[in-house]
């Protein structure tokens, strides 16, 4: 089963996640540096000062990445390590990080794919008010110019917000994530607006000053309904709810993405809100969608659904879960990507998918996962049945090249290919990462029908 020639085999990682290097050089705090320092917030009191160390580690993850023969790696930057309050003042020790690992990246044939916001905020600019700032959409173009001015002569692929639906939902209404916030809805709707603004000035700064011809996107969640059968009215009924709001919340597809791609908040969520809309300039949507190349999207699960009930039919894809608790749904890598593209009509990348597990070193010195062996044999079959169906899926992303921060979870939950002792650094290829080298090597072929 071989994919498409110029498919991009990739994995993912980001900054807060991995990096470590908390103080080092000058960098300064994001909100994550303060809420993890807050009793109870995080999984036994982990932080992400240290983490896999990869701040100082990067040559050698840099050849490791080389060696499973990725593609593609998607790192993100940490805004306050390259401008410490956020605006103003560029620290050239931290945008210098950025430069070496690139180049690394580069001298070990993996392409450098950039997210520019994958959660570690500006702490400075935090107490300015943050996403509620209307502000907060100039800060983020300023800071992607000194990204721009300075990569983009090796890097072209570029994506704005990770996952704006948590970290909106989780970080500002229900606190579950930095900067811990519980607001009102309202002020919730603003924050998220004014991520929306910063991403369309983001995109248009990318645009307008790249060095390589750009290829920008953004990686939102993918809330997945996958149809418990492929019958006609199974089928428009998940498509359906996939795209409707029908809570208070902005956890839902259609909040983010219509706005990035079709240029306007969804009917169904304008209603839902009416009462706590705050009063948008009519004018930020022409701001807010932006041409687009592709469509990134993080899918790790899908709910099966039925017609005629409105709860998920658990365990209908298979009772297995992740060590998140996450059911363990292939089939969302056929029906997220099928239903995205009909509605948004862009090229699709899978920016993020994968599984947490229970992985240690064996007596072997080896880490045994045939659990994410079996998981992506089964999601990139139904990735490869997409797009004979012929949906462009053009590249896909494993989460993550290593263990790492998992947010809440601290260092709980081991989503790598790369095995990683906290203790030590010492990185571990996992038997999924050689499975999935020869993947890559043979472009699919190995995986087997
Ligand atoms: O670790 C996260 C990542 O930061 C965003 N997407 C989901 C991953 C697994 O929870």
């Amino acid at each position: 089963m071989a994919f498409p020639k110029d498919f991009v085999w990739g994995a993912a990682a980001a900054s807060y996640q991995v990096e470590g290097g908390a103080y080092d050089d000058g960098k300064g705090l994001s909100v994550w540096d303060m809420f993890c320092k807050q009793t109870g917030k995080i999984w036994e009191g982990n932080t992400g000062d240290v983490s896999c160390d990869h701040y100082h580690r990067y040559e050698e993850d840099a050849r490791l990445i080389g060696e499973i023969g990725l593609k593609a790696y998607r790192l993100s930057i940490c805004w306050p390590r390259v401008i410490p309050e956020g605006v103003g003042k560029v620290n050239e020790k931290g945008l210098d990080f950025y430069d070496r690992l690139v180049d690394a990246l580069l001298d070990n044939g993996v392409q450098p794919w950039v997210t520019l916001f994958h959660w570690d905020y500006p702490y400075s600019l935090y107490l300015r008010g943050g996403w509620l700032n209307r502000d907060s959409s100039e800060w983020f173009a300023e800071y992607t110019q000194v990204i721009v001015d300075k990569l983009s002569d090796r890097v072209s692929h570029w994506m704005t917000l990770n996952e704006p639906q948590v970290f909106i939902d989780a970080g500002h209404r229900v606190g579950r994530h930095a900067p811990g916030l519980q607001l009102g809805f309202r002020d919730v709707l603003t924050a998220a607006h004014n991520s929306l603004l910063a991403h369309g000035k983001s995109a248009q700064v990318i645009r307008a000053r790249t060095k390589s011809k750009p290829m920008i996107g953004a990686a939102p969640v993918g809330i997945t309904k996958i149809p418990v059968t492929d019958k006609p009215h199974e089928v428009e009924n998940s498509r359906r709810r996939m795209f409707s709001i029908t809570e208070m919340n902005c956890s839902s597809n259609t909040w983010f993405a219509d706005p990035m791609v079709l240029g306007r908040y969804p009917e169904d969520g304008l209603a839902l809100f009416r009462d706590e809309l705050p009063d948008f300039d009519v004018d930020d949507m022409k701001i807010i969608r932006q041409p687009l190349d592709f469509y990134g999207v993080n899918i790790y699960r899908g709910d099966v659904i039925s017609s005629d009930q409105p709860e998920p039919i658990l365990g209908a894809d298979g009772p297995a879960l992740t060590t998140m608790n996450w059911r363990i749904t292939p089939k969302a890598l056929y029906w997220g990507p099928k239903f995205l593209y009909d509605r948004y009509k862009l090229p699709l990348v899978i920016t993020e998918n994968g599984m947490a597990n229970m992985d240690w070193i064996h007596h072997d010195g080896k880490v045994h996962d045939p659990q994410r062996i079996h998981y992506l044999t089964g999601y990139l079959g139904e990735l490869r049945r997409v797009i004979d169906d012929g949906i462009p899926v053009k590249g896909y992303m494993y989460w993550s090249i290593m263990d790492n921060f998992e947010w809440a979870e601290g260092y709980k939950q081991r989503f790598g290919l790369i095995y990683v002792d906290y203790g030590t650094g010492e990185r571990t290829l996992k038997d999924s990462a050689y499975w999935y080298k020869d993947v890559i090597a043979s472009n699919g072929e190995s995986i087997g029908k």
